[in-house]
């Protein structure tokens, strides 16, 4: 079992617990709302807890209503890789965008903006998706004293996936908490091999019972 003990050195990382990723929001994951109240039991037992909203232009590259002829799901080829397209989403200022009102923030000691660039999205919370422009995280969880991240959060097989490969990436021990994420599973078949795949590369899966402090 993982080393758990002590949350010293360890950051938790709650990605886009947001109104468009929960049950009645644009991209809903189902479920994604029962995550929230064990999130909220984790946050102030870290030395430090952040939090990400995905962030985007309206006319963002990332939504389907962009592209001509094309739907949520679909790709399209974008700078010699391929764009995933999805519904309009958390569209910066609207309702939607807004971290979900029973997220506890009073903990959080940042709240990072991501895939604010109308041209480049971002799943990741360490890096956009060109995989070279960083959002800062990497050196603020450094100055910290950061050497293991938590992740919890939506989606587990986009961003908390791109998340935590990223964190491995970046030199942190990464831990996904099982019970507080929920995945879309877009394309079927895409939680499965995300979870395959970081557990291949070495992010250890944990659950919320194993953290000190619970009860
Ligand atoms: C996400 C799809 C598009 C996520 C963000 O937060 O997992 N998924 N943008
Ligand atoms: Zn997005």
């Amino acid at each position: 079992m993982a080393d758990t003990q002590n949350l010293s050195g360890s950051a938790l990382l709650v990605i886009d617990v947001q109104n468009d990723f929960c049950p009645g929001g644009a991209l809903a994951v189902e479920s994604g709302d029962t995550i929230i109240p064990r999130i909220n039991r984790l946050s102030p037992r870290f030395p430090l807890a952040v939090a990400t909203k995905d962030w985007h232009p309206d006319g963002h590259i990332s939504f389907a209503s962009r592209h001509q002829g094309k739907k949520p799901g679909d790709t399209v080829p974008h700078r010699g890789g391929e764009q995933q397209l999805w519904p309009d989403h958390c569209v910066q200022g609207t309702r939607g965008a807004e971290l979900h009102p029973e997220l506890d923030i009073r903990p959080l000691n940042l709240i990072l903006h991501k895939g604010v660039q109308m041209e480049l999205d971002s799943y990741s919370a360490f890096y956009e998706n060109d995989g070279e422009t960083p959002t800062g995280l990497d050196s603020y969880l450094t100055r910290h004293g950061i050497n293991t991240v938590y992740v919890v959060g939506l989606a587990e097989d986009v961003c908390v996936y791109f998340t935590a490969v990223d964190a491995l990436r970046c030199g942190f021990r990464a831990r996904v908490v099982a019970d507080c994420t929920r995945g879309v599973d877009v394309p079927s078949g895409a939680l499965g091999r995300a979870r395959k795949d970081m557990q291949s590369r070495g992010v250890e899966y944990v659950r919320f019972s194993d953290i000190p402090g619970n009860t």
